[in-house]
């Protein structure tokens, strides 16, 4: 009993040793025959208790090796086929194929145009700030002159916090001047380039979020007379030399007086087109002298100092500049739409 038994095994081992798989099929039939989970020398370990004690030992150590044989050859067949398989890949390699092109990103449209805006007040002496979106309702109203009862503090039109009736998202950028007049005193001359938030229905025209750059320039003497000056060479670097400028009076509650800026029409020219509906005059901004009580808010003497600011959305603009039509392409970022902008500024 005990000789059939070992002879098994060792029939066993010389098929082992004997096997030689050269495909992926033949080594996986190697690997279910002898060191898968159900390979064939499993029962032979439990045959142990049928030996004779005297050759029990000798017994356990052939099926051991046999196992261990087992396994060793399996691993050393299967580095071999993977290497083959490795240099017949090579082989196939078209070095005469050319590169595949690398995917380059491109710039935002509503960064392009926020960038392009930065830049013109950079060159007259503006610095940028930026600040947080999460504000509190002293940065982002009352400093603002915007009193308690007014609709734009409203839950209906401003994003406050969960569970929160003074900590909100910032309706507007004004919150970062603001806080730059809390901290210094004058000459101030930042602009503001960020992202707000209003409670509105999302649509073609209007969306829960955009982005905005405002200016503020506080200092002795500064007049409505600079506001004009400075908005009139923007609308010439951002529009094109021959752009002319008008202001209509306006309200905010931050400014007194207060304008909205139209420039002549620069998709047709002031001919009339689409967008100017055919008056000549787009509106891009508004703007005004900064309201005394806003600058002695933030603790600046209104006695001393006069200030201007203005400000503007960037995805009207981007829209405008680049004729699309629904604000909701610019917040998808589908790149078949984000790919067709490349940014010269
Ligand atoms: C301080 C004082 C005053 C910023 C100003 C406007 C006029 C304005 C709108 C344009 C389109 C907002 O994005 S929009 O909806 N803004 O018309 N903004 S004056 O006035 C300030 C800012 C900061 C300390």
């Amino acid at each position: 009993m005990s000789a059939e038994i070992f002879d098994k095994v060792k029939n066993i081992q010389a098929e082992i040793k004997s096997a030689s798989p050269d495909t992926a099929e033949a080594l996986e039939q190697f690997r279910i025959r002898f060191v898968g989970a159900k390979n064939i020398l499993k029962p032979l370990f439990g045959e142990i208790r049928n030996i004779e004690n005297e050759r029990k030992k000798e017994f356990g150590q052939l099926v051991n090796q046999v196992k261990q044989d087992a396994e060793t050859k399996f691993n050393q067949l299967k580095a071999q086929l993977e290497e083959k398989a490795e240099e017949a890949d090579a082989g196939q390699l078209d070095l005469t194929a050319p590169g595949e092109p690398l995917q380059l990103g491109a710039r935002h449209p509503v960064s392009i145009v926020m960038n392009r805006i930065v830049k013109i007040f950079e060159r007259i002496g503006f610095v940028v700030a930026e600040e947080r979106e999460i504000e509190d309702d002293w940065h982002n109203f009352t400093a603002m002159n915007t009193p308690e009862d007014h609709p734009a503090r409203d839950m209906q039109d401003t994003y406050y916090l969960q569970n929160s009736t003074s900590m909100l998202l910032r309706t507007h950028t004004s919150s970062v001047q603001a806080r730059t007049m809390v901290e210094q005193q004058p000459p101030i001359r930042i602009i503001a380039p960020g992202r707000v938030y209003r409670n509105e229905t999302i649509s073609a025209r209007s969306h829960c979020q955009f982005h905005q750059v405002e200016g503020l320039y506080v200092d002795k003497n500064v007049s409505f007379a600079d506001l004009k000056q400075t908005l009139l060479y923007f609308a010439r670097e951002m529009y094109g030399p021959d752009t002319k400028i008008r202001l209509r009076p306006s309200y905010f509650p931050f400014t007194e007086p207060s304008a909205e800026m139209d420039v002549s029409c620069f998709i047709c020219n002031a001919e009339g087109c689409n967008v100017c509906k055919y008056t000549g005059w787009v509106e891009v901004l508004g703007c005004g002298m900064v309201d005394p009580a806003v600058l002695a808010n933030c603790g600046i003497d209104p006695e001393e100092y006069t200030g201007f600011a203005f400000g503007m959305g960037i995805e009207r603009q981007a829209m405008m500049l680049y004729k699309i039509n629904d604000i909701r392409l610019l917040f998808e970022n589908d790149v078949r739409f984000l790919n067709q902008f490349t940014s010269a500024y």
